[in-house]
Parts: structure tokens; sequence; C-alpha cells
């Protein structure tokens, strides 16, 4: 189903989470009322973006963040709107934001937290002052038993019980993924609900096109330029925003490659594994895609800190394997 809805096919955000809840036997139901958690908060975060220029959010307050990056008003109020909405879920134990030096723990498994929400609460802000599409990132865990609530955290991105995002562009567009396909939705303001406009998406292939930023050419590793030397005499197109969820999005729909791989001035890489790479890998690894980094499945890496960088190539398998094939 690729349309938008009618009068006899709407399906809201809830419904259709309920509905895939309903398919687990046993299931709580306290998925749902996390995903329903993150629904408010996005269309709070898609408002206020909106409106940005208008209530003068645009631009930075002057302060760094944990990142070393300087904060955009926009961060510092979607981050307040995803801790709040979130953090009013009894069953959420630990929030783990990109704007957060530490994880925000809320209350322990015995006291009923039992997830923990990851989250880059507007990716790409930088844009924001030119209009360019931003979005939030968001990554569900299960608490696992022992350990402090910091190390509990601190999983391989196949642990993921959901990822998604949402893409503040020419639309509110939520894509979610809960380990059983990706699902799109699009947020119609006229109902204010997240309607269902797209079931169990897969990624297309022969799409030659690539998405990186060309100025670090000479800063990417010598296989990396090799990729991209064979690409330009093999008939590929080139598109980059600069808002990795704008570009992972048209990469989801249209196929493709998005990479950001380590340069000489990040040699980590510049992308975060635990809320931008790790759930951005799974949505595509679910949608029939593929995932790497330094040559390694992205969800297998075992992470050691919260706010570690990777190098990341994500995309169609035809178009990431060719990449492979430069950097054997
Ligand atoms: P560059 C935005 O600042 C961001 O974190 C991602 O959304 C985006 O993919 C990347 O950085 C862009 O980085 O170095 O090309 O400006």
């Amino acid at each position: 189903m690729d349309n938008s809805w009618t009068q006899d096919n709407l399906e809201s955000l809830q419904s259709h989470i309920l509905s895939e809840e309903q398919k687990h036997p046993g299931a709580t139901g306290e998925f749902t009322w996390i995903v329903s958690a993150i629904s408010l908060a996005t269309k709070a975060i898609g408002n206020k973006v909106r409106c940005a220029r208008i209530q003068d959010v645009i631009g930075d307050v002057g302060s760094i963040n944990v990142q070393g990056e300087s904060q955009q008003k926009l961060d510092i109020i979607a981050n307040t709107i995803i801790m709040h909405c979130l953090g009013n879920r009894d069953n959420v134990g630990v929030l783990a934001s990109e704007e957060n030096e530490t994880p925000v723990l809320l209350r322990s498994r015995a006291e009923g937290g039992r997830y923990a929400v990851l989250f880059d609460p507007l990716d790409g802000s930088s844009n924001l002052d030119v209009s360019v599409g931003v979005g939030t990132i968001f990554s569900v865990l299960r608490l696992e038993d022992g350990g402090s609530r910091e190390e509990a955290i601190l999983q391989p991105g196949f642990k993921q019980v959901a990822a998604g995002y949402v893409l503040y562009g020419s639309s509110t567009v939520l894509v979610l993924t809960t380990g059983n396909g990706v699902d799109m939705f699009v947020l119609d303001q006229a109902i204010g609900s997240f309607v269902l406009v797209s079931k169990k998406l897969k990624i297309p292939s022969g799409n030659k096109t690539y998405s990186t930023n060309e100025a670090y050419t000479e800063k990417y590793s010598e296989e990396i330029r090799n990729y991209l030397s064979w690409a330009h005499k093999n008939g590929y197109s080139s598109r980059y925003i600069g808002s990795m969820v704008a570009d992972v999005h048209r990469v989801l729909l249209k196929g493709g490659v998005f990479l950001y791989p380590t340069t000489t001035d990040n040699p980590e890489g510049k992308l975060r594994l635990m809320y931008e790479a790790n759930p951005m890998a799974m949505i595509i690894e679910q949608a029939g895609g593929k995932g790497v980094c330094c040559g390694e499945r992205i969800l297998d890496v075992v992470p050691s800190g919260l706010h570690q960088r990777t190098s990341v190539i994500l995309g169609s398998t035809d178009q990431v394997d060719a990449i492979l094939e430069h950097t054997k």
C-alpha cells in the first residue's frame, strides 16, 4: 500500500501499533505506550520547527554541547520535549540523548523501568535557518539485568527492539521498525495523526547514486577515494543534503548509498553509533539493505561509550557492496 488514506483505509500510527501488538501473544502494550510518547513529542517538535523563525527560536544559544558542537535553540527545545514526553512513561528506565553527556536514569527495572530510549532530538539542526529537512532519530532497547543502568544501555545494535526517525521536511514523516519490517506514516495536520502510507518498505536496488560530502575526498581513505573515482567513471550521480535523516530517507525510498566514512580529521568517524548509526542501520536492514562501518556490520558493533562515533555506509545491498568491492 503506497498511497494516502481514504475513508476506507485510514490507519493511524496508534491503531497500527496496537494491531501489530495483538499479533504477539503475551504482548503487554507497554511498547505501544512508548511509541505514543514519541508520536506526541515529534508532533510538538515538528510544530516548533515549522514556526521557528516566527517564534524567533532559530540560531544557536552560544553554548557548546557534549559533542563540542554549538547548540541550536531548537536542539534544547526538542530535547526538553522528548525528555518530558518519554519521562512520563512509567516503563522507561533510562533516557539517553545526544544533548546530554550522561544518560538520565528515571527508574530501575524493579520500579518498572524496562526500556531505554536513546535519541538525537534534532539531527541536522544547523540546517534549520535555511529550511532544510531535519529530524529526530530514536532507538529503543530493553534494559537487561545487572550492571549500572549506563552500562545496561551499551548494547550492540542488533538488540534494538525498535528504531525510527521523524523527518521534518516538506511533510512530517515517521519511519518505524519494530523488527518486523519498516512502516512509514505521514502527519496529517488536519486530523493531527500520523497516518499509515506505506507498509513493509523495501529499499530499491539498482540506483547508482551515492551521498557523501565530497569536500572531504582528500581526507578519505585511499579505498574510498578509489570508489568515488570508479563511481565517477560508471555513471553515478551524487545527492547530498548534509542532514542525515533527509539523506537516509531518500536512500530508503529511492535506493543508492549514504556514506560518512572516517577522515583524517575524524579518524573515528563523525556520526554517533548509539543514536544515529544503529537506528538507521536497523531500518535499512529491515528494508532489505545493508549497513557497515569499517567493513563490519554496524549492528554487530559492541559499544564502549554512549557517544562513541563511527563511520557509516548505509544503503541498498548492491550499492554498499560496490563500495566494499573497493575497500577490501
Ligand atoms: P558534514 C548534521 O550536523 C550531521 O550530524 C548529520 O545530520 C549529517 O549527515 C552530517 O552531520 C553532515 O556533516 O560534515 O557533511 O557537514
